[in-house]
């Protein structure tokens, strides 16, 4: 089964959005395999938005990220990396779709609340580089009623 890994940012735990944002993966149908708060050392920040190295924002976006705790989480279910991504919206809030985490909460892109990984390559790297070998392993119950 398809996995990704989901961070709340320190905007979002701040904003105490921690729970909405776990209610509205659970609602979808989507399985809690991992989950942790973390106070993000500079080192795993920087490993975590590498592929950005060299952009403009990227130094701000690394302080930001270890400005305050962070909320990781593994989330596992048919379709979960391109869903979550759905689910989190546009990168910038202003133009996410209302709906959306982002859409319906935020305003500004360095303040866009939540991280979801964007393909299955970094999906699997992101879930390794935040979790190791740390995860659950088990089905919910209500799992036929989910799939067919
Ligand atoms: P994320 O990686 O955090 O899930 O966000 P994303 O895929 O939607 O966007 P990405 O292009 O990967 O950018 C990573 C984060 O960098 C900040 N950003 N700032 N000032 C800017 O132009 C700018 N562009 C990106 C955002 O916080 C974005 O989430
Ligand atoms: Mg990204």
């Amino acid at each position: 089964m398809e996995r990704t890994f989901v961070m709340v940012k320190p905007d979002g735990v701040q904003r105490a959005l921690v729970g909405e944002v776990i209610r509205r993966f659970e609602a979808k149908g989507f399985t809690l395999v991992g989950l942790k708060m973390v106070q993000v050392s500079r080192e795993l920040a920087e490993k975590h938005y590498d592929v950005h190295r060299e952009r403009p924002f990227f130094g701000s976006l690394v302080n930001f990220i270890i400005s305050a705790p962070v909320v990781a989480m593994v989330w596992e279910g048919k379709g979960v990396i391109a869903a979550a991504r759905k689910i989190i919206g546009a990168t910038n809030p202003l133009n996410a779709e209302p709906g959306t985490i982002r859409g319906d909460y935020g305003v500004d892109i360095g303040r866009n609340l939540i991280h979801g990984s964007d393909a299955p390559e970094t999906a699997a790297q992101e879930v390794s580089l935040w979790f190791g070998d740390e995860l659950a392993n088990w089905e919910p119950t209500i799992k036929p009623w989910l799939y067919e």
